[in-house]
């Protein structure tokens, strides 16, 4: 059995921040851990814009707090986010996530699992290790 206390990842080499500061990723389970998806806490910030396209990976996502939007790119729509709305990318969707007038915190689920250094390449990628 696993068990961890997010203050313990916090400040560990488990937390990763985005180099543009428009997120940070607490990495709670990861692909070492051999569950075949890794298991991660996001704080989306207030006001920030990023460009994500998972080409290698499937990702849920559950919000818990805060407020934002996400703009599918395929088609144009845009999305609400709030404590409760879950979203998965099922198509690998390309899309913007927006903080809104607060943090958003995310539960964010990934198959296959990340190894857990990866930050977004220039096309919003992580990729394939
Ligand atoms: C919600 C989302 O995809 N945010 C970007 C960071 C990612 N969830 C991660 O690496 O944990």
């Amino acid at each position: 059995m696993i068990v961890r206390d997010i203050e313990d990842i916090k400040g560990s080499e488990r937390e990763v921040h985005d180099p543009n500061g428009n997120w940070v990723s607490r990495r709670m389970i990861l692909r070492d851990d051999g569950m075949s998806f890794s298991f991660h806490e996001t704080i989306i910030k207030a006001g920030s814009k990023t460009h994500i396209h998972y080409q290698n990976h499937l990702e849920a996502v559950y919000c818990v707090a805060g407020n934002g939007m996400i703009e599918d790119l395929g088609t144009g729509v845009v999305h609400r986010i709030h404590d409760g709305v879950v979203y998965a990318l099922n198509e690998h969707d390309d899309h913007y996530l927006y903080g809104g007038t607060e943090d958003m915190r995310m539960i964010c689920v990934f198959n296959p699992p990340l190894s857990g250094h990866e930050v977004h390449d220039e096309n919003g990628v992580y990729p394939l290790e």
